[in-house]
């Protein structure tokens, strides 16, 4: 009797829930409730603020809630405080904010009361890589949602805007305060008058919601789109050509923030060029922008061929400039050392530069974890990198602390990420890529949220309706804890299906999605897997220690002795640091070699669990989202055997070990794979 009772809740619910595109991202369901509303300012923002409350209330009707502005010395910045009476806060974005809190809590089951909420960064942005012709370097989503081509850029239309508003809200909802709108590789054209005017129409519509824009700048602007004859940052045409720009901006844009900058970096032009250092280029572009109040986001994303450790150059090449930059220059530093890897250990410069504010830089859309095909769920990963302790300033230097103007007095405290938003119509091109936008802009905000909160208030506010809402323990154990579950497994599951134990960048070409341990496109020993990796019939890894590149001593002590020894280095960082042999004995008391296997199998058997999660909450989601995420999710689950069994095919060629007996055997072979012989690739290039 039970069990059919149970069965008709669940038809009841299949049938009940409409379909969903995923374009209200986390502010669904929007009814008009009548509130008292009691503010007295007037302005775009505080309008918003109004409107966002009477769509959005689901307190009872009839209710006061004042929304005033008074000066609050225990609110910094635009924080906000939350009581029974209302929103109290300095500035209009802080009562926005403060709106936007009250209504994620009543939606999330929270308490709302007696609550002062202060942001950890001051500066909150989004780094779109779209490019003026729509394009979008990393993206997986669409076409980008500023640019279109150049010949069309000087068209703006209503949908545009709406599309931009809407944009605009979604970021003000979690705190997201600036944009920049185009690709770091940076087109000289990005300055070029039409194009700025169209910054300008964006801008207007960014601004209500407390958005600032700001460009990437290309460092050879005043020769190819100037015409002078040099870019040199001590030239002094060159200094009046950023100072006319920088003018004719601010006559657009008052409020623009400033220039995010890559120079000297994968053939982006720079100071270097010109034999000056990364300091004089950005004191130039600061001192142009300082008269606005504009800042210059200088990038430590840094890298040559004459380097022999990759992960070494951006430390040895900024911390003696530590000291020397203007105080509107920020370092903006790469969680990891490398490149946005499935796991690296922090970047060493951060901690390490004590007189220059340093901005940590995440990535958001999915470049080296499964695009937006895999299932990976990003905040574990940012949990990690902002809890690492860096020793900087003694135990308790953790990555936030010293970004967030706890450990140093900074100027200015700021956090990137370079977004996955394009025009699909879900914005994000998976419906769980929206939780990594989300978990961004929650983290930026507040870097002391967990990852749990995060997923739980997430899963909340984009999965649950009314209907569930009225049958919510249900909801909640059979749908929210398993999903739950299941986001905050995702990212150690690619990482044990791709790179496991401090592998990292094994993937196949410049697409970065599948694996390529074997694969050097230009038969050359650097920047290739085989580089990364480093395997031999010795072993696997690559030697950071201070016997190989010594990259170990960029980092404070106890850290450097830890990382330095294969014993006390953290097992997920073991590959990374180490060149260990086949044999080498793990603590579970397992070789190296059967651990690297059984970390593999791990990896795909989660996502094979993660489909068997998803499966059974088909009555808890409406049938559009179960559909593309189940779609999505067995793709992931081939694509994680391929992993699988490519890694482990190919580095069987070197240890020369069977793999573990109660461990699958792979299905593919690495001819289907596209396996370069290992010895055919020794010799060529040797
Ligand atoms: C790498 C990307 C490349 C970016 C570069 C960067 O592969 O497309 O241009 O980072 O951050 O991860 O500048």
């Amino acid at each position: 009797m039970k069990k059919h009772k149970e069965i008709i809740i669940l038809l009841f619910l299949i049938f009940s829930l409409e379909a969903e595109d995923g374009h209200q991202l986390w502010l669904r369901n929007q009814t008009i409730k009548h509130v008292k509303i009691v503010c007295s300012g007037h302005s775009a923002t505080l309008n918003i603020a109004r409107q966002e409350l009477k769509q959005g209330w689901l307190g009872n009707a009839g209710e006061e809630v004042n929304l005033s502005i008074k000066y609050d010395k225990s609110i910094k910045g635009d924080g906000y405080k939350l009581d029974d009476s209302g929103v109290q806060a300095n500035t209009d974005l802080g009562i926005l904010y403060g709106v936007y809190e009250l209504l994620r809590r009543q939606k999330s089951d929270q308490t709302a009361k007696d609550i002062i909420s202060n942001p950890s960064y001051e500066l909150r942005l989004l780094n779109h890589w779209d490019n003026l012709d729509g394009t979008i370097e990393r993206g997986y989503a669409g076409y980008s949602i500023f640019w279109r081509n150049e010949k069309d850029s000087l068209t703006v239309t209503e949908q545009d805007k709406l599309l931009w508003q809407e944009y605009a809200r979604a970021n003000a909802s979690i705190g997201i305060n600036g944009a920049v709108l185009n690709n770091v590789n940076a087109s000289p054209r990005m300055l070029a008058g039409e194009n700025l005017k169209k910054v300008k129409a964006i801008a207007d519509v960014l601004r209500p919601y407390g958005m600032k824009t700001y460009l990437s700048v290309n460092f050879s602007s005043p020769a190819v789109l100037g015409g002078l004859k040099t870019s040199d940052p001590l030239n002094k045409e060159v200094i009046k050509w950023w100072k006319d720009k920088v003018k004719e901006i601010y006559s657009l844009i008052p409020d623009f923030g400033g220039f995010l900058v890559k120079a000297n970096s994968e053939g982006q032009p720079g100071p270097q060029d010109f034999g000056r250092t990364h300091a004089d280029g950005a004191n130039m572009l600061a001192d142009a922008l300082n008269h606005y109040g504009g800042i210059v986001m200088w990038r430590a994303f840094v890298y040559s061929q004459k380097e022999n450790d990759r992960a070494r150059q951006a430390y040895a090449e900024f911390v003696p400039l530590d000291g020397h930059f203007r105080e509107n220059v920020i370092i903006q530093v790469k969680n990891g050392p490398v490149d946005f890897q499935p796991r690296e250990p922090f970047n060493p410069l951060f901690g390490a530069m004590k007189k220059t504010p340093v901005m940590p830089e995440l990535q958001i859309t999915q470049e080296y974890l499964g695009h937006a095909i895999q299932l990976v769920f990003l905040s574990t990963m940012w949990e990690e990198f902002f809890n690492s302790d860096t020793y900087q300033q003694g135990a308790g230097s953790t990555v936030a602390r010293c970004t967030d103007g706890s450990v140093y007095a900074q100027k200015y405290t700021a956090i990137a990420g370079v977004a996955n938003i394009g025009l699909d119509m879900n914005w994000c091109g998976h419906p769980f890529a929206q939780a990594n936008w989300y978990a961004f802009g929650r983290l930026a905000w507040n870097n002391k949220l967990t990852s749990d909160e995060i997923a739980e208030e997430w899963i909340k506010l984009t999965f649950s309706d009314q209907l569930e809402n009225s049958n919510s323990r249900d909801w909640y154990e059979q749908f929210l804890l398993p999903v739950k579950e299941l986001m905050l497994q995702s990212r150690e599951a690619a990482v044990n299906y791709m790179m496991p134990l401090g592998l990292h960048h094994i993937f196949a070409g410049h697409h970065h999605y599948g694996p390529g341990p074997w694969y050097a496109p230009d038969i050359r020993p650097d920047w290739t897997p085989p580089y990364y990796h480093q395997a031999d019939t010795n072993g696997i890894g690559f030697n950071r220690t201070r016997t190989g590149s010594n990259a170990v001593a960029q980092y404070h002590e106890p850290l450097c002795s830890q990382f330095n020894d294969p014993e006390t280095c953290p097992e997920i960082y073991l590959l990374w640091f180490h060149h260990l042999p086949w044999d080498y004995k793990m603590k579970n008391g397992r070789i190296l070699w059967d651990e690297l296997c059984y970390h593999y199998d791990k990896g795909l058997h989660q996502v094979r669990e993660f489909q068997k999660i998803w499966d059974k909450v088909e009555p808890y989601v409406d049938k559009q989202r179960f559909t593309e995420v189940q779609s999505k999710l067995r793709r992931h689950c081939r694509d994680a055997q391929i992993w699988k069994d490519g890694c482990l095919l190919y580095f069987q060629q070197f240890s020369r070990r069977p793999i573990p007996y109660d461990i699958e055997r792979p299905i593919y072979d690495l001819y289907d794979l596209g396996n370069m012989d290992p010895l055919t690739y020794k010799k060529v290039i040797e």
